[in-house]
């Protein structure tokens, strides 16, 4: 229903009146964007107000960052564009890191932002605020449109949800001007002026041929391997892409983001054996995964000597050949890719050799029976190990759970022990290894899936976002945040040897994060030991009051940049 605002008073003239505010919230309505992340602000504090009267749940933030971080995690989690709502220039630059992670992410987000007056920001004449919004954000983004009319919202909205979900999801900047909000129309002219978008992500069908040549790379193979991406896991393809996994007999590594889409357990995951099976292969089919840094560009060392062929499936046509070749790129979003893969796959599919299947499970046994005694110890103060031990079992214990995970070692470590069970449970630090999403995705998740959310954060990363426990108390959230404090990045043992100021990594010495969540009225734990941990987490989880509990890790447990210390540049110079 539209909102109407005014009736205009004058004889003869009577009509009614609607305005840019109303606009803008029946254009979200419309098109069931029922959610604003944001931090208020002239000139959007009263937009604010209105939605939130109107119905549209508005999550007001400590920090725009975290604002954005949460409408991308929210646009993965839901295939709707999270949207983000900030104040002109500093807060729509807080915005932009975000929005240029939703891009590089593939997340569909937008980021509304409020703007100063065109005609002062363009002549340079110091307006509040002044800066030229709409070009900043357009390298960083999928798209950037500026309203200038009340009547133009309608179609403004509908371009921004096209260009975030269709084809490959991205990042959105939407720019509206403080003029923009208060211009009035005719009702009956702005109710007609509003666009609901038809089939925002068109189905995009895979040719035939891309399918069967395909299917045929993947039946010549020996040892074939199947690498899920967070696009997978995105596509909420879930039923067929296991069903497909599962026909094709291969073995399958998920990435970060993509575990639990099949089951960490799953016979066929090769998680544990990640470096043979990289190695090893000799066709691997990359299923909404990028053949990036992550995946060491799909050259190099980790790929080993024997000669690969690649199949990929991704809904951007640009993505193949990136790296390497492409034997048999498949183009199309990914449900409709792998139904078709399903259906040419006919009745009966080989297995692979099962000399490769025994090679992997070999593999995979090992190295879980290795590390298995390492995650039951119950030192204090706590390693790695000992501490995600515990962690581990409590997302067996309870799988719907939603993971939120950052930090160097806390990342690193805590991705490869704690087995995911569902699809899009694992919300973590994406393509960039960005520091600074915990809080903001451990928002959105509550927020979009009504689930109680564990968020295990590095020392150093939850700084990033730390002050939104504020926020999480506020709205009474049911996330548990677990802080591995080893007093620093990496490690909290470096040592300055030249001035009494304190080594660039290290923090505050035996530091008590717990009473930050005190201070806010929610429950604060100092844990020492793996069992105190256990407890303290379970508790949280069973109470679903917002907690946050210090987890005491040994400050030289961990290592340089957890598992990427390669990437590290070396000076030339000896050392001093
Ligand atoms: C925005 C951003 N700034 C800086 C970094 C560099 N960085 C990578 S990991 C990290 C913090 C690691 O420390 P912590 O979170 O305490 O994890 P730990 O290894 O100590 O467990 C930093 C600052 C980054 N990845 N992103
Ligand atoms: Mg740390």
């Amino acid at each position: 229903m539209l909102n109407t605002v005014a009736k205009n008073e004058a004889p003869g003239a009577e009509q009614e009146l609607t305005d840019g505010f109303h606009l803008v919230i029946d254009a979200l309505k419309l098109n069931g964007l029922d959610t604003i992340y944001g931090v208020p602000g002239i000139p959007i504090t009263d937009l604010g107000r209105m939605a939130q009267a109107e119905g549209i749940r508005v999550l007001s933030f400590r920090h725009e960052q975290n604002a954005g971080y949460a409408a991308a995690i929210a646009g993965f989690l839901t295939k709707k564009p999270g949207v983000c709502l900030t104040v002109s220039a500093p807060g729509f630059l807080n915005g932009l890191t975000a929005l240029a992670h939703a891009t590089t992410n593939c997340f569909p987000m937008i980021l509304v932002s409020g703007s100063s007056e065109r005609e002062i920001v363009d002549l340079q004449q110091g307006d509040y605020e002044e800066m030229d919004q709409l070009a900043i954000a357009k390298p960083l983004c999928k798209a950037a449109f500026r309203v200038l009319h009340a009547a133009d919202i309608g179609i403004g909205f509908a371009r921004a949800i096209r260009a975030a979900v269709s084809g490959r999801p991205g990042g959105v900047y939407l720019d509206l001007p403080a003029k923009l909000f208060g211009q009035v129309i005719n009702a009956e002219a702005g109710r007609k002026s509003l666009v609901k978008v038809i089939d925002a992500a068109p189905a995009q069908i895979p040719a035939p041929s891309a399918v069967n040549r395909a299917l045929d790379v993947l039946k010549s193979a020996k040892r074939p391997l199947i690498i899920l991406g967070k696009g997978a896991a995105y596509a909420q393809a879930d039923d067929a892409i296991r069903a497909f996994v599962e026909k094709s007999g291969a073995p399958f590594l998920p990435m970060s983001m993509a575990k639990g889409l099949l089951p960490d357990l799953h016979p066929q995951c090769a998680g544990a054996a990640r470096s043979t099976v990289l190695k090893d292969a000799d066709v691997v089919m990359l299923v909404g995964a990028r053949l990036n840094w992550l995946l060491s560009h799909g050259k190099g060392k980790t790929w080993g000597e024997a000669p690969k062929r690649f199949i990929q499936v991704d809904i951007e046509p640009k993505e193949m050949d990136s790296n390497v070749e492409i034997a048999a790129p498949l183009v199309g979003d990914i449900g409709s890719c792998v139904a078709a893969l399903l259906d040419a796959m006919g009745g009966s599919w080989p297995l692979p050799p099962a000399d490769w299947l025994n090679a992997v499970k070999t593999k995979r046994d090992d190295n879980v029976a290795k590390m298995a005694p390492r995650l039951m110890n119950n030192n204090s103060p706590m390693d790695y190990h000992g501490a995600l031990g515990v962690l581990r079992t409590i997302i067996k214990e309870r799988p719907d759970a939603i993971l939120v995970n950052e930090g160097a070692n806390t990342l690193d470590l805590a991705r490869g022990v704690i087995d995911m069970y569902q699809p899009r449970k694992r919300l973590d630090v994406g393509t960039w290894g960005v520091m600074g999403v915990g809080m903001g995705s451990a928002i959105a998740a509550a927020i979009e899936t009504g689930k109680p959310v564990l968020a295990v954060e590095g020392d150093s990363a939850f700084g990033f976002s730390g002050m939104e426990v504020e926020t999480i108390c506020r709205y009474n959230l049911p996330i548990c945040i677990v802080i591995f404090n080893n007093d620093g990045i990496y490690r909290g043992t470096d040592l300055n040897s030249v001035s009494s100021d304190p080594a660039p990594t290290v923090f505050v010495k035996g530091s008590r994060y717990d009473k930050m969540m005190e201070a806010f009225g929610g429950v604060g734990v100092n844990a020492t030991s793996p069992d105190e941990l256990k407890r303290a987490v379970n508790a949280a989880m069973d109470s679903g009051r917002p907690t946050l509990i210090n987890a005491v890790i040994d400050p030289a447990a961990g290592s340089e940049s957890g598992r990427i210390g390669n990437l590290n540049p070396q000076s030339v110079l000896k050392k001093k």
